[in-house]
């Protein structure tokens, strides 16, 4: 079979001993979704238990990097509060207005290995695009570098329909099985970096 020039050559991780975070925008749905199952496969398919796989969302890709924050401070909480009984691990984005999904799915000893982000931005007529793509972009790699944990850039930024489908397995390869894969390996190394 003739392999690609684009992508990483894959490494296979075992990610049984993980707890993996994905957060989603739900513009352009359509699209999320066979990317978010394209991701949630492949982590399964490394191992990685469906109980250890958080998922949220957000309104829009620019709601990613403070969401990512925010899911990862929360699971550290609850993580360094566990042991002694008291604390909560509190809502996504801080809200006044407690989601309950939000509370039982944070609330565990384990904080979180790694965390995918996944949007979809499809170029308008408008500026919209270019400046949600580089803040969200920037933000993301700030988010992940302020908290020392990765953040899986799963944001598509294209320039159709077309060019999103091709790219979430509608007629292309699923994009999502390359972020479960890099969260993965991830996770891993980065116990290992310590
Ligand atoms: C406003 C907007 C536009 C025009 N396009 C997209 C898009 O293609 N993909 C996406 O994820 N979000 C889009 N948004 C919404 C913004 O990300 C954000 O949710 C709103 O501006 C509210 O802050």
């Amino acid at each position: 079979m003739a392999s690609s020039l684009k992508g990483p050559t894959p490494q296979e991780h075992d990610g049984s001993g993980l707890r993996i975070g994905i957060v989603h925008a739900r513009w352009n749905s359509p699209i999320i979704a066979p990317l978010l199952k394209g991701t949630k496969d492949k982590l399964m398919a490394c191992g990685v238990k469906e109980a250890n796989i958080v998922v949220q969302s957000v309104p829009g890709s620019w709601e990613l990097p403070i969401a990512v924050q925010r899911m990862y401070t929360a699971s550290q909480i609850q993580q360094s509060t566990s042991s002694s009984g008291s604390g909560s691990a509190g809502d996504l984005l801080g809200s006044s207005t407690t989601d309950l999904t939000t509370l039982s799915t944070l609330v565990s000893t384990q904080s979180f290995d790694a965390i995918i982000a996944i949007g979809v931005l499809i170029k308008g007529e408008t500026m919209h695009f270019e400046y949600i793509a580089d803040a969200v972009s920037q933000g993301l790699m700030r988010v992940g570098l302020d908290l020392g944990v990765p953040v899986i850039f799963g944001v598509l930024t294209v320039l159709n329909d077309d060019q999103a489908k091709s790219r979430a397995g509608i007629g292309g390869h699923n994009h999502g099985e390359d972020w479960g894969l890099a969260a993965v390996e991830l996770g891993v190394k980065r116990s290992a970096w310590g």
